[in-house]
């Protein structure tokens, strides 16, 4: 994947050389809107004319009028490898990661031409920021975009390269966590009610039982405001033991396998689960372009997408 990723380095600095616009088109899902917002923040590094913009499919129609805009280059980022319509542009890059219907007719960038291994768009787009250098702050983003196509936790080497990395440079917090998702965005007695992926007997899918379970171990405020993310250590322990030891009384398989682990964004001060979330809102919403934002830290008012 090397010499490829090298060759879009190339183009992409004659085309920045020449002063033209670089046209950019993401998918409009968690992953492709992380991989804009890399993509994106590169060009502005780099001081490259640039315009963007996000889709949720390529169909001919969409190429045509792209092929109008008659730029100079190209560039897919987890969209294209699947539509080989792409190949009516002039001057082409593709960084994806879908299953690709041609090979190396354009500067293809899709871990699936190189061997068996897997990652998403968002770590592919940033595999090329990792060429130009000085992007470490963007590897969130490349988490939270694998976070949200379910890729994070795949036996991948390409993954397991971008996490390290993301950890060494203190982009990402990886933790070992209860299995509550809405860990920041939701009162606690609302995410442990809603979090299917851990049963509770008795608790998950009620509210009123999860806000009983709650104040009978002490760690419910009086508004019921309080977040996951608003415990304690101690707190956790507390939560983590007593669910156990509900799961042990109903006689539930497993019933200590509540755990996972979860990915945090030092920058954005969320779970990347719960950012990838907020960002297929913005993208299912005709919204895409305030989730790019909102990767950027640009945009906060996602409270008023969730209630959409
Ligand atoms: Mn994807």
């Amino acid at each position: 994947m090397e010499h490829v990723l090298n060759s879009a380095v190339d183009e992409i600095i004659r085309v920045r050389d020449n002063g033209d616009i670089i046209r950019i088109v993401s998918h409009f899902d968690a992953d492709g809107l992380t991989s804009a917002a890399i993509i994106m923040k590169v060009m502005q590094r780099i001081h490259a004319n640039f315009h963007l913009s996000i889709t949720n499919r390529l169909d001919e129609n969409i190429i045509n009028k792209l092929k109008n805009e008659n730029r100079e280059l190209y560039i897919f980022t987890d969209i294209g490898s699947s539509y080989s319509d792409v190949l009516n542009l002039k001057n082409v890059i593709v960084l994806d990661h879908h299953q690709p219907k041609f090979e190396h007719d354009i500067i293809h960038v899709n871990p699936l031409l190189f061997g068996k291994d897997e990652c998403s768009g968002s770590e592919v787009t940033y595999f090329l920021a990792d060429k130009f250098g000085g992007n470490e702050d963007l590897l969130d983003l490349a988490i939270i975009g694998a976070v949200g196509d379910c890729m994070i936790n795949y036996d991948s080497k390409l993954n397991k390269k971008i996490i390290d990395f993301a950890i060494k440079s203190n982009s990402i917090q990886k933790k070992r966590s209860i299995k509550i998702f809405s860990k920041c965005t939701k009162p606690l007695y609302k995410a442990v009610s809603s979090s299917f992926d851990m049963n509770i007997p008795g608790i998950t899918g009620n509210e009123s039982a999860a806000v009983q379970f709650l104040s009978d171990i002490g760690i419910l405020n009086n508004d019921h405001t309080r977040t996951f993310s608003d415990l304690t250590k101690d707190e956790e322990k507390t939560l983590a033991d007593s669910v156990i030891i509900k799961r042990i009384e109903h006689n539930e398989d497993n019933p200590d396998s509540i755990f996972e682990d979860t990915y945090y964004s030092n920058r954005l001060k969320m779970n990347a689960s719960e950012i990838a979330m907020i960002l297929n809102a913005y993208g299912r919403l005709k919204e895409a372009h305030l989730g790019v934002l909102f990767c950027l830290g640009i945009e906060n008012n996602y409270k008023k997408i969730l209630i959409k």
